[in-house]
C-alpha cells in the first residue's frame, strides 16, 4: 500500500485500500464500516428486521462465519446450520470444517444445527455422485440439491423467518456472468439479494454480503481474528465458479470497481423493468409462481416444491 492513501476516518495507516469506492481504512475501522454498511444493505434490500428469526448456513469457512459474527454483533436473532458433506478424500476437510463452526458457535454462546448427510441418508455427497444421473461424475451439481433441499427443510421445520447465507460479490458477479454468457434467463432471474419465497415450504432467502469483495471478507475476518477453515473443498478446483471469479479478477485489474458495477448494473436493469417477468402456465391454484415467472409444482412424497410434476430432483436421488 503507498503512503498516498490514510485512514479516511481517523488518518492512521490503512490495512486496506477500496478503490471501487475511493476508501482506505485502518484495522479498527474497517470491520465497523463493514458491520455498519451490512446493517445499511439489509435495510436497503429490505432483507430482514430484528422481529424475523434467522437461519445462518455455515460451512466453516471465511465468509460464513463472519456473516455470522456480523449478524450477532448487529443483534439479530440468529442461528447457525452446518451440513456435513461427508467429503473427506484424505483431506478432512467436512471433519475440519464443522470444527471450525462448532468453535466459533461455542465462544459466542450461538446455537448450531448440525445435519450429517451420511448419517441421515446413508451416503456421503461423493458417493451419492457415483451413482447419481446428474452429476456427471462431478459432485457440485448433487452437493448444490442436497444443500439447498436441507437447508429449506431445516428453515421451515423450526420456524426460521428468513435463510441467510455468505455470498460476496465475487460469487455473484461469477454466477452471473457464467449465467449470461449463455443467455440462462430462468437462472438470472432467480439471482437476486432477496429471494422471496415463492411456496409454502420455502423460507426468504437472503445474502447479506453480496457487495464486499471476496479480499474484504478475507481482510474482516482475519481482523476479527475468526479461526475459518482456510482449504477450500477439494472438490472446488478446477471449477466453472473459480475460472470466471479469475476472469473478473483480471478485468479488475485494469479497471477497478468493474466487479461492482457489473452486478449493480444489473440489479438496476431488473429494477427499470428489463428483465418483467410473466407467469405463464398457471392453470391450477394449488400451483405457485417461481422467481423466473415459471410454474411451481409440489412434490407429492416430500412437500417441497419442483420445477416438474412429479417427484422433485431430491427424492428422486435419495430414492
Ligand atoms: S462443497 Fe459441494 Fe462446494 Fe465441494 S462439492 Fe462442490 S458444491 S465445491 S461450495
Ligand atoms: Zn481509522
Ligand atoms: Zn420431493
Amino acid at each position: 500500500m503507498t503512503t498516498k492513501h490514510r485512514c479516511r476516518k481517523c488518518g492512521a495507516p490503512p490495512v486496506i485500500n477500496m478503490p471501487q469506492h475511493r476508501l482506505a481504512l485502518c484495522a479498527e475501522h474497517f470491520p465497523q464500516w463493514i458491520v455498519e454498511q451490512t446493517e445499511r444493505f439489509i435495510r436497503k434490500y429490505h432483507m430482514f428486521t430484528h422481529e424475523d428469526r434467522l437461519l445462518a448456513a455455515v460451512s466453516g469457512g471465511k465468509d460464513s462465519l463472519s456473516l455470522w459474527d456480523i449478524l450477532w454483533q448487529l443483534g439479530y436473532t440468529v442461528d447457525g446450520l452446518y451440513i456435513s458433506l461427508g467429503i473427506d478424500d484424505g483431506t478432512g476437510y467436512s471433519a475440519e470444517s464443522q470444527a471450525k463452526a462448532d468453535q466459533f458457535a461455542a465462544q459466542r454462546n450461538l446455537k448450531l444445527i448440525v445435519v450429517d448427510v451420511p448419517a441421515l441418508y446413508g451416503e456421503s455427497i461423493p458417493q451419492m455422485t457415483q451413482r447419481s444421473q446428474r452429476s456427471k461424475g462431478k459432485p457440485c451439481s448433487v452437493c448444490g440439491l442436497v444443500k439447498r433441499r436441507i437447508m429449506d427443510q431445516i428453515a421451515r421445520d423450526n420456524g426460521y423467518d428468513v435463510l441467510v447465507t455468505g455470498h460476496n460479490l465475487d460469487d455473484e458477479a461469477a454466477t452471473l456472468l457464467a449465467n449470461t454468457l449463455i443467455w440462462d434467463a430462468d437462472r438470472i432471474l432467480r439471482q437476486q439479494p432477496v429471494l422471496e419465497a415463492h411456496h409454502p415450504a420455502l423460507r426468504r432467502k437472503a445474502k447479506p454480503l453480496f457487495r464486499f469483495y471476496e479480499r474484504e471478507m478475507a481482510a474482516y475476518a482475519l481482523l476479527r481474528k475468526i479461526d475459518y477453515i482456510y482449504d477450500e473443498c477439494p472438490y472446488a478446483e478446477g471449477t466453472r465458479s473459480i475460472f470466471f471469479k479469475q476472469l473478473l479478477n483480471r478485468l479488475e485489474t485494469v479497471q477497478p470497481g468493474a466487479k461492482l458495477k457489473f452486478y449493480l448494473s444489473f440489479l438496476q436493469a431488473r429494477e427499470s423493468g428489463l428483465f418483467n417477468i410473466t407467469a405463464e402456465g398457471i392453470t391450477d391454484e394449488n400451483m405457485s409462481i417461481g422467481a423466473g415467472g415459471k410454474p411451481l409444482y409440489t412434490c407429492p412424497s416430500c412437500g417441497q416444491p419442483t420445477i416438474v410434476p412429479g417427484l422433485c430432483a431430491f427424492c428422486r436421488l435419495v430414492g
